[in-house]
């Protein structure tokens, strides 16, 4: 249990802010919830700034220092409380955790994100139908690596979860709530069917949606 006390500045919906939660949770590590508003630009306040000056959650604040950048504060509570690992306890471990989150990192995650959940979310998708059609082909096939790790382990760094699933749960999580949209079926993006396209992939999300602390760190406003 910690000694000190952790406060994590976060905000509803975020996909890394998800990521720390996840990982607190899973960890079973309390934390002093400090959620911030966007739309009141709370993450803009000089005071905010003080802790990221970039001005984005999450920031974990631990005594008098503030840790921002979602997989350096994983990184940090996994090296302070060991108990329960996600960075592995092998060197091998180690190495392969590692590369599954660069995987996500440099291969996948922006093509999701930027190409399709902000398209959906901002209500812009419908100005290039044609445009989405191919980005989401493209995404299906940029989560093929994770279909294959999938189907031989059943999560991303072999038998246990580890950091890479909980780097990469939040933004699969968003893909596959925005491909359930009217306009995504609309435009027959072929994300409302994730799971017969990737089914080990699927059945992974199920997995994950048991592990300790997803009820926590579940959105709130996805809840309403
Ligand atoms: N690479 C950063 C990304 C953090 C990030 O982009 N946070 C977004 C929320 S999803 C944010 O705070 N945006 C508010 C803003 O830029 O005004 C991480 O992994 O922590």
């Amino acid at each position: 249990m910690p000694t000190v006390e952790h406060e994590l500045f976060w905000i509803s919906g975020s996909p890394y802010a998800w990521r720390v939660q996840l990982a607190l949770g899973y960890k079973d590590l309390p934390y002093v919830s400090r959620r911030m508003d966007s739309a009141r630009q709370d993450n803009r306040s000089p005071e905010f700034l003080e802790l990221n000056p970039r001005g984005k959650v999450p920031v974990l604040k631990t005594g008098e220092t503030a840790l921002y950048e979602s997989v350096a504060i994983i990184a940090f509570l996994d090296r302070t409380y060991p108990a329960v690992p996600l960075f592995g306890r092998t060197g091998e471990e180690h190495g392969r955790i590692w590369q599954r989150v660069n995987e996500f990192e440099n291969y996948t995650r922006d093509l999701l994100d930027v190409e399709i959940i902000r398209p959906l979310l901002r209500g812009h998708a419908k100005d290039d139908p044609e445009g989405m059609r191919a980005s989401a082909a493209r995404a299906i096939d940029a989560l093929g690596w994770m279909e294959q790790a999938l189907s031989v382990a059943p999560y991303l760094a072999g038998e246990v979860i580890s950091a890479a699933d909980i780097v990469a749960l939040p933004n699969i999580q968003m893909l596959r709530r925005v491909g359930l949209r009217s306009e995504a079926a609309e435009m027959a993006l072929g994300l409302e069917d994730l799971g017969s396209r990737l089914p080990a992939l699927a059945a992974w999300l199920s997995r994950m949606e048991t592990m300790r602390g997803y009820e926590a760190a579940y959105p709130p406003h996805w809840r309403s």
